[in-house]
């Protein structure tokens, strides 16, 4: 008869397997450029039914926004418009730090307001709009004309509209940190340039995702900001490694990975397929729409749901 850890090995060799194999089998080594979208049906067989990501150019070329977004013509037209902005003492916001997962302060300020700090970055502070609730159709709803409000391509091959459409503008120095979502995400450059670096949900056993005490930072009355704990959310689940510099003592198992980097220039679009980890950051002044279709029903999602419950297990066996 096995014992039970004569199982986990087995099961970590599976684990480690389907990483290989989705590399062997499927999986692009470099993510490909299309020279213009394809048809619903061509998107979906060759790329949202293999979870493949894939960048596609002149997908926004008609948006007026490509043009037309700058500081003066969002002073002229919503720089009375209060919206909502994330500040960090680092660029870091939703990301462990010191142990704990760490949300941004968030603040309302008036577009205008939040120009002058990207203008005039201070050295301890950093601003970013990147509130997540689709705040392009609630906070910005005054230049929602200048683009399309889903992607007509990706909504028929994803069978719904966009759950999400979401306004990203911020300082060079914002960072996103390592994670998932259960969101099929087209995500649109308008200005400037965005570098994801994306891991496959097949290699979830190499990468360290694991439950944070959820936390916040606030900002001290005589400058400086205190990390407080937030008792209502709990324990949230995410990944602490920072693929610009992995700590492999500590995790030597995301040697395995193999992380693929793709730079999206003003105009291109990413098709980020659900579940896959990224990190994002970004040229300064760089602004973004993206469009979140939400999957978490998707018998995909169910499945990988699966084989991280399993590497969990094996996980807490091996300590
Ligand atoms: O642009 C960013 O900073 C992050 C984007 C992201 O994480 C997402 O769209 O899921």
């Amino acid at each position: 008869m096995s014992s039970q850890s004569d199982v986990c090995t087995g099961i970590t060799e599976c684990l480690r397997n389907v990483a290989e194999e989705a590399r062997e089998l499927y999986l692009d080594k470099q993510v490909p450029v299309l020279s213009a979208p394809v048809s619903p049906l061509t998107f979906y067989r060759q790329y949202v039914a293999p979870n493949k990501p894939v960048v596609v150019e002149g997908a926004i070329r008609h948006w007026s926004a490509l043009q037309q977004w700058d500081e003066s013509y969002f002073r002229k037209k919503i720089g009375d418009v209060k919206v909502s902005v994330t500040v960090t003492p680092n660029g870091y916001a939703d990301a462990v730090t010191d142990g704990k997962f760490v949300m941004p302060d968030e603040r309302k300020m008036s577009m205008s307001e939040f120009l002058d700090k990207l203008e005039r970055p201070d050295d301890h502070r950093v601003f970013y709009i990147q509130k997540q609730n689709s705040n392009l159709t609630e906070e910005f709803s005054s230049i929602i004309s200048d683009v399309d409000t889903h992607i007509d391509w990706g909504t028929e091959a994803f069978g719904q509209p966009p759950d999400a459409v979401n306004f990203w503008m911020g300082d060079g120095r914002a960072v996103t940190s390592m994670h998932r979502d259960h969101y099929e995400n087209l995500y649109c450059v308008v200005r400037g340039w965005k570098k994801f670096i994306l891991i496959p949900p097949t290699e979830l056993a190499h990468v360290p995702y694991e439950l944070y005490q959820s936390a916040y930072y606030r900002e001290k009355d005589k400058g400086g900001f205190e990390i407080v704990d937030d008792e209502a959310t709990g324990k949230v689940p995410w990944v602490a490694i920072d693929p610009l510099s992995p700590d492999l003592d500590r995790y030597p198992q995301y040697r395995h990975t193999r992380p693929l980097e793709v730079t999206v220039h003003a105009g291109q679009t990413l098709y980020l397929p659900s579940l896959w980890f990224h990190h994002v950051s970004q040229s300064h002044d760089c602004i973004a729409v993206n469009f979140w279709y939400d999957m978490q029903y998707d018998i995909k999602y169910n499945y990988y749901k699966f084989l991280e419950s399993v590497s969990k297990v094996v996980s807490a066996e091996k300590q």
